[in-house]
This record gives structure tokens, C-alpha cells and sequence, in this order.
């Protein structure tokens, strides 16, 4: 555990002054890549063997790999600006886990297996959980190949790079036939467990969310040479859709629309830009909750466009219904842990992605600030320790 708690202190960026660093990994990344090389390194001083899978996830296998295994871990990607436990932690746990149970003597009945998935955040290629949406099959290969990242190169391109074959990107069958049971240990993204003065708590469901893309089109054109009168400004309805986005949330109980990425071209000072992208990340408890507030917002942002003869385009880049985790194996772990809480989370897992797949369960670790996605996103060290404790006691129950 000491190495995980000094790599969390690490990952965390904590200087000699306490200040925490915000972390921007990217999938295939040098950053990324960096950190994947720690966790080769690490997981192998844990006696563990590491293998790559055709979508770039990283396993670490104790055991010979093989049916009903089961497979802990999360991802160590990140998003602009991020906090240093989301992903990591449950990564970082896992291994001390493993430890842990290794230090007391553990033999595993089955084999049991720590995985990280490739770019989670969809920081770089746009798609959140891509790695865990190709090993699982639910996003279509050549789509993925074409996805390019904000300096045009494809994923095809950066898989290449990082010595992967972009055809065998897909459903990986002999990978998933490996995952008897899922469980993804990760920091709480809120402040249930705060709330609840409790370290430890298991997921129940994750909201329906998606991402959307709204391309408007307008006239580029000088900033002092056109008269307010005579243009076609695309930032006129991006920022109405901004202003739509919070009117349609506000009024669905639960619901949730951010927009948090602007990109005006060709975005110069003086500039009316000729386009302006913006994208809306929406959530709700459903389907039909999430998909009515994103029609309320593209309906206004439709009529602001015309307003000022300007064109919209709206594309789909993702979209997953709720997630409920299988009861049995959820109320199986809240048993074993002598009644911890059960927790909805707003926030999307790869957990979220293999519980169609596999019988899947969470574990949430205490947040005492609920912030995530930004700096001051925070675990404490006894509740990191709470959580590892309880991910070994769940694996030696799994894989015992
Ligand atoms: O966006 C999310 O909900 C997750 O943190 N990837
Ligand atoms: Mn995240
Ligand atoms: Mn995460
Ligand atoms: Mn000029």
C-alpha cells in the first residue's frame, strides 16, 4: 500500500507545498502513455503478468487468464483540468489490493485480473469509455478508426502509433469471455459519502448521458468593418444554446446539461468567426428525460440560428441509458462489507459500459470536497485505505 498511497501522492501532483496539480491525459498520449508504463512496471512488481488487448486496455493477470476470471480496475486518463483520483485510484487501489491479499496469504481459485481502459474521459477522441466500448462491442469500429482528436489524427492513426493494428479494433470475444464478475473501485463524484459520514459505498445506477455536438454556421468577417446590422454571427446563438442548456436542465428534476467546450473558427480577436462548435454533455435518470431536454435546447438553438441566418448542424457523438448494476452481485457486496450505503452516481464508468456485458458492481471511496473533474477533487488517505480494504475483501470472496 505504500506505493499506491506514494504514486496517489504522486498522480496527484501534491508538491512540497500541498498545491494539487490539475492532470491532462490523454488516450495514447505521451502523459498517458507514461502513466501506462508505470502501472506495466507496477503491477509486474506485484507479481503480475501484463498483457495489452487489441483496443490498447491494459490487463495484469493473477493466474493464468482464463473463463470466470474476476477483473478489477478503471482508467488512468483524465480530462483537461482534471483532479488526480478519478481513475487512478481505482487503479492504484487494485494493485494494493493485490498486494494486500498476496501479504496475507491469498491464493486465488480464479483468476483474477487488473485492467486499464483506454481513454475513459473520450478527452482526446470525443467518445467517453471508448477502449471499454470497443473490447464490449457497443460502438462500431470504422466509426471509431475515423474519430480524430483535436489536431486531426485518427484513432486509427494513434493506436498505430502506439503499436497496435487499427484493423483488429472491436469486439474482443475472447477478452470478455474472461470476465466472470467486474468491480471498478473508484473516487465518489459528489458528496453522498460526505453527506453520509461514511468511507465506503456501493454504486446502485448511473444517469442516461450523452454528448452532442452543435455546429453553427455564419459569415466570417471583419470585427470592425461590419456593421452589427450586416452580419451573420455564429457565436450569437452558441451562446443562447448556453443560456438553453441551463433553462432545459433546470426545469427535469435530476437532470443535468453542461456545455464546457466552445470552439469558434478561426477564432482570432478580431474575428467573426465563419463556425462555432459547442458541445452539450446531457444527463438524466432516463431516456426519455435526457432526450426531451436535448430537443428543448436544439429547438432554441435552432430558431437563434435562423434568427441570425445563421445554419445549425447537430450531431449525436454518444449516448448510454441508464445503468443499473446487477443486484445480486451489488447486494452481495453491500452483505460483505457489513451493510456499507448503496449510491446512485452522474457520472459515467467503464462499469457503466461492461454491465451490459458482464455481471458488474462498483465501490465508491469518500470524496470530502464532491468535486471532481477539477483540482480540488480529494480522497483522503484513511478512506483510500477504507477502500482498499474493501476491494480486497470483495476480490477474495470473488476469486476465492
Ligand atoms: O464524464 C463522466 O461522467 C466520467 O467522469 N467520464
Ligand atoms: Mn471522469
Ligand atoms: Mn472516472
Ligand atoms: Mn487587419
Amino acid at each position: 500500500m505504500a506505493e499506491a498511497t506514494a504514486l496517489l501522492a504522486d498522480i496527484a501532483g501534491v508538491g512540497a507545498d500541498g498545491r494539487r496539480g490539475g492532470y491532462s491525459r490523454h488516450g495514447f498520449d505521451p502523459a498517458e502513455l507514461e502513466l501506462r508504463e508505470w502501472f506495466t512496471a507496477a503491477a509486474r512488481r506485484c507479481g503480475l503478468a501484463v498483457e495489452t488487448d487489441r483496443n490498447g486496455n491494459l490487463w495484469a493477470w493473477w493466474g493464468r487468464p482464463g473463463p470466470d476470471a474476476v477483473v478489477t480496475g478503471s482508467h488512468l486518463d483524465s480530462v483537461p483540468g482534471g483532479g488526480a483520483f478519478d481513475g487512478p485510484l481505482g487503479v492504484v487501489s487494485a494493485l494494493a489490493a493485490v498486494d494486500s491479499l498476496r501479504a496475507d496469504g491469498f491464493a486465488p481459485v480464479r483468476p483474477l485480473a487488473v485492467v486499464v481502459f483506454a481513454e475513459e474521459e473520450g478527452g482526446r477522441f470525443g467518445v467517453p469509455c471508448l477502449g471499454s466500448r470497443l473490447l464490449a462491442g457497443t460502438i462500431d469500429p470504422d466509426a471509431a478508426r475515423r474519430l480524430t482528436d483535436q489536431a486531426g489524427t485518427t484513432l486509427a492513426e494513434a493506436v498505430a502509433g502506439a503499436g497496435l493494428d487499427p484493423a483488429r479494433l472491436g469486439r474482443d470475444d475472447e477478452a470478455l469471455g474472461r470476465i466472470g464478475r467486474f468491480v471498478e473501485l473508484h473516487v465518489e463524484q459528489g458528496r453522498g459519502l460526505a453527506d453520509l459520514d461514511a468511507p465506503v459505498a456501493v454504486a446502485s445506477s448511473i444517469l442516461a448521458h450523452g454528448r452532442w455536438r452543435f455546429r453553427f454556421g455564419g459569415e466570417g468577417n471583419h470585427a470592425g468593418a461590419t456593421p452589427i446590422d450586416d452580419r451573420r454571427d455564429p457565436m450569437l446563438p452558441a451562446a443562447q444554446l448556453v443560456l438553453a442548456a441551463r433553462r432545459a436542465a433546470a426545469g427535469v428534476p435530476g437532470a443535468r446539461a453542461t456545455v464546457g467546450r466552445v470552439l469558434p473558427n478561426p477564432g482570432g480577436t478580431n474575428v467573426i468567426a465563419s463556425t462555432v462548435d459547442v458541445w452539450l454533455d446531457a444527463r438524466a435518470a432516463d431516456t426519455a428525460r435526457t432526450r426531451a431536454v436535448v430537443e428543448e435546447i436544439a429547438v432554441a438553438a435552432r430558431a437563434a440560428a435562423a434568427e441570425e441566418g445563421c445554419e445549425v448542424a447537430v450531431t449525436e457523438e454518444s449516448y448510454g441509458d441508464t445503468v443499473f448494476f446487477d443486484a445480486s452481485l451489488r447486494d452481495r457486496l453491500v452483505r460483505g462489507l457489513g451493510g456499507v450505503p448503496v449510491l446512485a452516481t452522474g457520472a459515467g464508468h467503464d462499469a457503466g459500459i461492461l454491465a451490459a456485458r458482464v455481471p458488474t458492481a462498483m465501490l465508491f471511496v469518500r470524496n470530502p470536497t464532491g468535486v471532481s473533474h477539477a483540482p480540488a477533487e480529494h480522497a483522503e488517505p484513511a478512506d483510500c485505505a477504507a477502500g482498499v480494504a474493501a476491494l480486497a475483501a470483495v476480490l477474495g470472496e470473488l476469486a476465492g
